[in-house]
């Protein structure tokens, strides 16, 4: 659309709204170094489904108006609004961040009709070409930016060169770099310029696009067809100032109960009591540590939610006692498609009340997933959010202890649900074109608040499908991959950029969930795994076992060995998403969120940071028996050996299969438990610090690792300093009655006996 000229503008506080020949535009401070642009294209001002509450700020804003531009300055930002709604940002001295384009967009020649089919003759697939959109931002694109974030979008790291639709989607075959959609839709990118930083947050949950620099060298552009412009510029001094800025506007993750960092042992196809016990039995037989066992939809009725096969698990109540026995825990899986079947109390109660989708003329929509024929529930309305976390009752009196959501995207067997279906934002009457993206947000968020009333525990709810903001209510995998080196590969920037998405909790398949895995696979896959933030081991029903014991004697070896790395490392991964929650920094970084200034690490793949100390590179290629590792500038000591090591290049690390290559940074103090087998109910007695050489400071956090008392100051912070060989541990916080009776100091650089 064209806006025309700038007509007037005024200012109330914090907002300005310019308004031009034809249309208007908001231009909003929340903080000074957050902007909203706005534009109601739609005639709907929709609540966002990201962003909860009020997160606008006193701002001082200066506004000037002179002939055909609006200037607007915080303390950080200035944005100056042109004719025809052109919009540039720059920093607080002057330098352009981010400017629209100027000229218009070259999209793509169509190919003919004649040819479209002789192409598609040998089956080939026609990607469909970009055309222009209603809304469109197009910026200017400058050879060095770089593009992150975008939820789990497929390929690398760094987006540039590529285009994305956020629509989220259920699309088995192998996810690959030119696969436009996954099952999550953030519409939220990081750009990295050659000097400066900054995030787009586009809140539209129409379908929205992405392309960032392919249809041209000149521009990258983010668009939709439906909805209203409405994005929020992010600025700051560095990644993690964005990121920080992103999750302050969407939320950061809430702290998880601690044994959900265990490891997590799952399979479709566990098809009866048996094979659980079988299952918990003999991760205890082998030495693998293990908190929970999962079960897939063969634990239903007829795959119906809410329900169990009472002839497969004739006592599920007695199974969860016998696994939380062991000191594990079962999670259960949960659709959102409801069978049609008038016998069945969910079908009946959501039928009479008037809770599931209907159809415009009025007839509650049906299509198919699992259970046959069946009805979606609308989880944009608060009445029936209320309702569906009600039903986890039975399960969670039966002792489960976490629910995992699968199929929100929403999936469908029988074609994708037209863009027409009614669904309610709230008391609005939408579609399933504004809603779909937020489907599976708000069946999470259910979950979450169900399962918060019905357990006061930290819920334990995994999605599949995601939106902006859904890291408050559930952690996510990353859906249907396979048992392939690609997908081994694609974890690290998959991972990573949820990270930088505001998703701190995510995991992808371990060992892969399509295909059959190798036994080298499975061993590098668990070594990837185990220092991801959520570590499950599953697949598919069709695809070979793959319990680390299905292989061999070796592979159970370096599985416990890479199990009993994750547990020795869980006060750590605890203490990062304490701080996590707090800034919103994810704790699996890509090495450009730790060291952007370094430009080696724009494009970097094939290793990562756990939080500021820990520096990861797994192998992930077969037959690789060493792996080039980037260490950045400082003094590095390795893990295994203790060796010391100059950073500011590339060293190349022996990696036979049994070995993970990690660095520890200079200076760094990295709490360890003890060894164990799963965390346990009872309070930790002792902690082990590694110390390494070099100045070092550190915050351990402790809690009952379990419900909300936290909150209200039960918890422990220890404060840790070491200073030329001496290290003091003060408590800065006291607050939980079990504190450590040991703490015991050790030199990082001394190998432990501990294999
Ligand atoms: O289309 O419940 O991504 O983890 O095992 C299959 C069966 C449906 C897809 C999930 C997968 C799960 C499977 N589900």
């Amino acid at each position: 659309m064209s806006y025309g000229k700038i007509a007037d503008a005024r200012q109330s506080g914090s907002e300005i709204l310019v308004t031009f020949e034809n249309g208007e535009l908001e231009v909003t401070a929340y903080t000074d170094s957050i902007i909203r642009v706005f534009s109601d294209l739609s005639g709907v001002r929709p609540v966002s489904h990201a962003i909860e509450g009020n997160k606008r700020t006193d701002t001082d804003v200066t506004m000037s108006l002179t002939e055909g531009c609006v200037t607007v300055s915080t303390k950080e930002l200035t944005v100056k609004i042109l004719d025809e709604g052109k919009i540039d940002f720059y920093d607080k001295n002057g330098k352009a961040l981010c400017q629209d384009y100027r000229g218009e967009r070259k999209t793509a020649k169509e190919l003919s009709l004649e040819m479209k089919q002789f192409v598609e003759q040998e089956g080939h697939m026609l990607t469909e070409k970009s055309t222009d959109h209603k809304i469109q931002v197009v910026k200017k694109l400058d050879p060095e930016d770089c593009f992150y974030g975008m939820g789990d979008k497929t390929g690398f790291m760094n987006k540039r060169g590529y285009e994305y639709v956020s629509w989220n989607t259920d699309d088995p075959f192998p996810h690959v770099d030119s696969y436009k959609s996954l099952y999550k839709s953030i519409p939220f990118f990081i750009t990295l310029k050659k000097e400066g930083v900054f995030g787009i947050f586009y809140d539209n949950t129409f379908r929205t696009y992405f392309d960032f620099g392919k249809e041209s060298d000149d521009y990258y552009f983010f668009a939709a067809d439906e909805g209203n412009l409405n994005y929020y510029f992010i600025g700051g001094n560095s990644i993690q100032d964005v990121v920080k800025g992103y999750t302050y506007l969407t939320g950061t993750a809430p702290l998880p109960q601690l044994w959900t960092l265990g490891y997590h042992q799952s399979r479709w196809g566990y098809r009866c009591e048996a094979d659980i016990r079988e299952i918990a039995e003999n991760m205890k037989k082998y030495d693998l540590p293990c908190d929970a066992v999962h079960m897939d939809i063969d634990y239903m009725r007829g795959y119906r939610v809410f329900t169990v096969d009472e002839e497969k698990f004739p006592d599920i109540g007695a199974l969860t006692d016998e696994i939380h026995r062991k000191g594990m825990h079962l999670v259960t899986i949960i659709d959102p498609g409801v069978k049609k079947d008038a016998e069945y109390s969910v079908y009946k109660e959501g039928m009479e009340k008037g809770y599931f989708a209907v159809t415009p003329e009025g007839g509650v929509y049906e299509n198919a997933v699992w259970p046959g024929t069946a009805v979606y529930p609308d989880f944009g309305r608060r009445e029936v959010r209320k309702w569906w976390g009600e039903n986890h009752r039975m399960l969670m009196e039966k002792g489960i202890d976490g629910i995992w959501n699968d199929m929100n995207e929403p999936a469908s067997f029988e074609g994708e649900l037209p863009e027409d279906v009614v669904f309610y934002a709230e008391e609005r009457k939408s579609c399933h074109s504004e809603m779909h993206n937020v489907y599976g947000h708000n069946m999470a968020r259910a979950a979450y608040e169900g399962l918060k009333e019905l357990t006061g525990k930290r819920p334990f709810v995994i999605t599949r499908a995601c939106y902006s903001g859904s890291q408050k209510y559930a952690m996510a995998w990353t859906g249907d991959n396979q048992s392939l080196w690609a997908h081994l590969q694609m974890a690290i920037p998959q991972l990573c950029n949820l990270g930088l998405s505001g998703m701190p909790y995510v995991g992808t398949d371990i060992g892969g969930f399509g295909a059959d895995a190798t036994k080298e696979l499975m061993c590098r896959w668990i070594e990837l795994g185990c220092l991801s933030p959520f570590c499950r081991n599953h697949n598919a029903i069709s695809s070979r076992e793959q319990e680390p014991w299905t292989f061999d004697e070796e592979t159970i070896e370096i599985y416990r060995k890479y199990l009993k790395l994750r547990y020795a490392l869980l006060p750590y991964l605890y203490d990062l998403f304490r701080q996590e929650e707090e800034n919103g920094l994810p704790l699996m970084r890509p090495m450009v969120l730790q060291y952007e200034k370094d430009p080696e690490t724009r494009n970097m793949n094939g290793q990562f940071m756990l939080g500021e100390s820990l520096l990861a590179a797994p192998v992930v290629e077969q037959g690789a028996a060493r792996k080039m590792v980037y260490l950045p500038e400082g003094i590095w000591y390795d893990y295994w050996t203790g060796e010391k090591l100059e950073g500011g290049r590339y060293v190349i690390r022996k990696a036979a299969l049994d070995e993970c290559p990690l660095f520890v940074k200079a200076g760094s103090i990295l709490p360890h438990y003890p060894e164990m087998d799963h965390v346990s109910k009872e309070k930790d007695k002792e902690l082990i610090l590694r110390v390494y050489p070099g100045e070092g400071e550190y915050f351990h956090y402790q809690d009952n690792g379990e419900d909300f008392a936290y909150r209200d100051g039960e918890y422990n912070l220890y404060h840790i300093v070491s200073r030329e060989g001496q290290v003091s541990v003060d408590l800065a916080h006291q607050g939980y009655e079990a504190a450590y009776e040991k703490v015991l100091v050790q030199d990082g650089t001394k190998v432990p006996d501990r294999e």
